[in-house]
């Protein structure tokens, strides 16, 4: 199964972020928009993982939930992949605690490969962010990043960690398979 551990955003995150987006969205139907209820962030995308690999990967990702205490991020601006004239992802970046969540992100990754499922990308820098629209063919997204520049969304306290399975399919579908919270004290 395609797994992928990840944070989730809380409501008041959501609403404002889709708020932002609201204008861009009737102007670009090129892009393949992500929807609010998809939205989360990465932490390490895991690919095809085996059941055996799963089952050593679920007291792993505990565990290193366990090493790290809460800390506060906020969405803010945006970017894309590969860039802005040519894109293939849109998205929104964070900033609050990058390093905590750098942190995070880094144990997660160390988690899954001594499970036996290390992420097939872990060689590449870990880049935080929001996916707010994919598109196939590279899409000039260069006024949309520019009109998102300035976006500070609203602070949160991330406290928990998400295992994810990806269905594919039209729309991803995603199904949690379980959490555990960060430490807290
Ligand atoms: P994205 O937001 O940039 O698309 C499920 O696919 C999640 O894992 C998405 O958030 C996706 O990031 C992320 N992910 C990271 N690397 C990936 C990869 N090589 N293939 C698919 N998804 C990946």
């Amino acid at each position: 199964m395609r797994l992928f551990v990840g944070l989730a955003l809380p409501p008041a995150v959501l609403d404002h972020m889709d708020a932002a987006c609201g204008p861009f969205r009737p102007l670009r139907d090129d892009l393949r928009w992500t929807s609010r209820e998809a939205w989360h962030i990465t932490l390490a995308f895991l690919g095809e993982v085996t059941d055996l690999s799963l089952s050593r990967l679920l007291p792993r990702l505990e565990r290193a939930a366990r090493r790290h205490q809460p800390f506060t991020l906020n969405l803010a601006g945006a970017g894309a992949f590969p860039g802005p004239a040519r894109a293939n992802v849109l998205w929104s970046g964070l900033s609050g605690d990058r390093r905590a969540l750098g942190d995070l992100a880094a144990s997660v990754t160390a988690a899954a490969r001594r499970a036996g499922a290390a992420p097939p990308d872990s060689g590449r820098r870990y880049r935080p962010h929001l996916t707010l629209a994919r598109c196939r063919a590279p899409a000039d997204v260069r006024t949309i990043v520019a009109g998102l520049e300035g976006y500070q969304g609203p602070q949160w306290t991330t406290e928990e960690i998400y295992l994810i399975r990806s269905l594919l399919g039209g729309h991803p579908r995603y199904e949690t398979l379980g959490h555990w919270k960060l430490t807290t004290g």
